[in-house]
Order: structure tokens, then C-alpha cells, then sequence
């Protein structure tokens, strides 16, 4: 009986632990970063999270760094009458004094492109998220289905398909 107690307790821990998932970097506090997993040969994929500004001046998301992609950027989508349009944010992403911001599907977003591999469903990648005023910091993305992403942040369906043509990949000959 002892034994079954103690291994409720160290479930109760770890379950407490994997939902606490937040980062905290001068008056910011971004909160459960995650990437869309991927299908085989996918040379894309998303990643989400909430940034929350607690400050009061304005800090802006410049770029991040990871080593699981050749190339990451930030983009926003947007619907532009019955077509879904994405671009690329030269400026990076701004989170307004005392203002939070959602990278969401169908939304802001963290764009990796050229992946190295495939991203599999409770996988974790280390990354790092670089601010113009508070500076950098190392955050851990965990790679979830887009039901549990839509679930947690909302958002709608993106098909990244298309995108990756854009960007000038090719097809795999099927
Ligand atoms: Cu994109």
C-alpha cells in the first residue's frame, strides 16, 4: 500500500511539473512554447506559444535560434479576402507594454524551415528566443498534435504545405 501511495505521489509530481511551462525573461513571461508535429519528409513546421509583457515599454520578438531546422522566421498570416496570406516579419514580432501576444495557427507564428528531421509527438527541442530589450532566452518546445495546439492556444488550421513551395523547396518525387 505504501508503494502505490508513493507512486501517486510521483505521478501527482510529474504531472504538476509538465504543465508548468513557462519562461520568464525580464518582464516577459512566455508560456508554453510548442511546434506542430510533422509528417515524414515535411520540410516545415509552426511553432506557438504565449508572450505575455508585464513591463511597460514595448519589447519586440527579433528571432529565434534553433538546430533542428536550417532556417527559422517569424511570420504573421492573415486572411486577405478568401485567401490565407503569409509573410515574413522583417521586423520582428512587437508585444506592447502591459499587452500579451499569441502565436497561434492561423496567426503569428515561428516558422522553421528545412528540417532535419521528422517532429514527432512528444518530442522536446531546445530553442532560443531573442528580444530586442530584455535579450535572449533558452526555452524548450514541446512537439504536440495541431488538436492539442488549437486546444491550448485556439487558432485554425494552416497548411504549411504550400509555404514550403514558396520558400523555394521542392518536392520529394513520389
Ligand atoms: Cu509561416
Amino acid at each position: 500500500m505504501k508503494k502505490l501511495l508513493l507512486t501517486f505521489a510521483s505521478l501527482a509530481l510529474m504531472s504538476a511539473a509538465s504543465f508548468a511551462h513557462d519562461y520568464k525573461v525580464g518582464e516577459l513571461v512566455i508560456n508554453h512554447p510548442v511546434m506542430r508535429e510533422t509528417p515524414a519528409n515535411a520540410p516545415v513546421s509552426g511553432g506557438y506559444m504565449t508572450i505575455k509583457n508585464n513591463g511597460s515599454e514595448a519589447d519586440r520578438l527579433l528571432a529565434v535560434e534553433v538546430d533542428f531546422a536550417g532556417k527559422s522566421e517569424i511570420h504573421e498570416m492573415s486572411m486577405s479576402g478568401e485567401v490565407m496570406k503569409m509573410r515574413k516579419l522583417e521586423e520582428g514580432l512587437e508585444i506592447p507594454a502591459g499587452g500579451e501576444v499569441k502565436l497561434m495557427p492561423g496567426s503569428y507564428h515561428l516558422m522553421f524551415m528545412q528540417l532535419e528531421k521528422q517532429l514527432t509527438k512528444g518530442e522536446k527541442y531546445d530553442a532560443t528566443l531573442i528580444f530586442e530589450k530584455s535579450g535572449s532566452v533558452d526555452v524548450t518546445l514541446n512537439v504536440e498534435t495541431l488538436e492539442e495546439i488549437k486546444k491550448s492556444l485556439g487558432g485554425e488550421a494552416m497548411d504549411h504545405s504550400h509555404h514550403g513551395m514558396e520558400e523555394g523547396e521542392t518536392k520529394k518525387a513520389e
